[in-house]
C-alpha cells in the first residue's frame, strides 16, 4: 500500500474541496452608513461588487441624470439595518463584480417601497435579467408579498456577468448573496486528488 500517495490525494482532496465550496459574500450596504446614507449615488462599491443604477436613461438637461441609487435604514443598535432602492420608476439596477469575472448569485432581499393595496404606487413583480459568462442571457420575474418587510429570493444562477433587475416602481433590495464561480484549476486539482485517491485505495486492496 502507498501511504504517501494516499495522504497526498486525501490532502490534495481535502484543500481542493475546500476551495470548491466557495464563500458566499454578502453585499449588505453597511457601507452606505459611512457617509452617503440617504444621499443619491451613482453606484455603490462592497465586498468587490458594484450595484449601479440607470436613472431609467433620464436626461437633466443634456445630460443623463447619474445618482439614482439611495440608501435608508431601519431599526436601532444592533437590529439597524441599511438597505438600498432606486430613486426612478423603471430604472435598472445592475450587479457585477469590479474585476469583471463571473459569479454566482445565491439571493437577493426584496421588498416593496410603498405597500398599498393599490398597486399604483409599488411595483409587486420585479423582473430580472441575467447576463451568463457563456453570452447567454434569461430573465426571471419574482413576485413580492405585498407586506412590510424584506423577502428572501433564491436564485441560484451560475456563472454570470452580471445580473439587473426593473421595477416599474421603487423597489427596497439588501443582502445580495454571490459565491465565486470555481476555477478551472481547481476543479482539475480535485479531479486529479480523487483519480489518485481512487487509484492507491485500488492499490491497497490488492496489497
Ligand atoms: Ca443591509
Ligand atoms: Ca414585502
Amino acid at each position: 500500500m502507498n501511504f504517501r500517495l494516499l495522504a497526498l490525494s486525501a490532502l490534495l482532496g481535502l484543500s481542493s474541496a475546500a476551495s470548491l465550496a466557495a464563500p458566499v459574500t454578502t453585499v449588505d450596504f453597511s457601507d452606505f452608513s459611512a457617509n452617503t446614507l440617504r444621499k443619491a449615488v451613482k453606484s455603490v462599491t462592497e465586498e468587490g461588487f458594484t450595484v449601479s443604477n440607470d436613472c431609467a436613461n433620464i436626461k437633466s438637461g443634456r445630460k443623463p441624470l447619474e445618482t439614482c441609487l439611495m440608501s435608508d435604514a431601519s431599526g436601532r443598535g444592533n437590529k439597524r439595518n441599511v438597505f438600498a432602492y432606486n430613486v426612478f420608476n423603471a430604472s435598472t439596477t445592475t450587479l457585477a463584480r469590479e474585476d469583471g469575472h463571473s459569479f454566482n448569485f445565491e439571493s437577493i432581499d426584496l421588498d416593496e417601497y410603498l405597500n398599498l393595496p393599490s398597486s399604483v404606487f409599488s411595483d409587486y413583480s420585479i423582473d430580472f435579467s441575467f447576463s451568463y459568462a457563456d453570452g447567454s442571457h434569461a430573465k426571471k420575474t419574482v413576485q413580492l408579498d405585498r407586506r412590510t418587510g424584506f423577502q428572501t429570493f433564491q436564485l441560484n444562477e451560475r456563472n454570470l456577468l452580471n445580473a439587473s433587475w426593473i421595477s416599474s416602481k421603487s423597489v427596497y433590495f439588501d443582502n445580495l448573496k454571490t459565491s465565486n464561480v470555481p476555477e478551472p484549476a481547481s476543479l482539475a486539482l480535485t479531479l486529479l486528488a480523487l483519480g489518485g485517491l481512487a487509484y492507491s485505495r485500488r492499490n491497497s486492496k490488492r496489497a
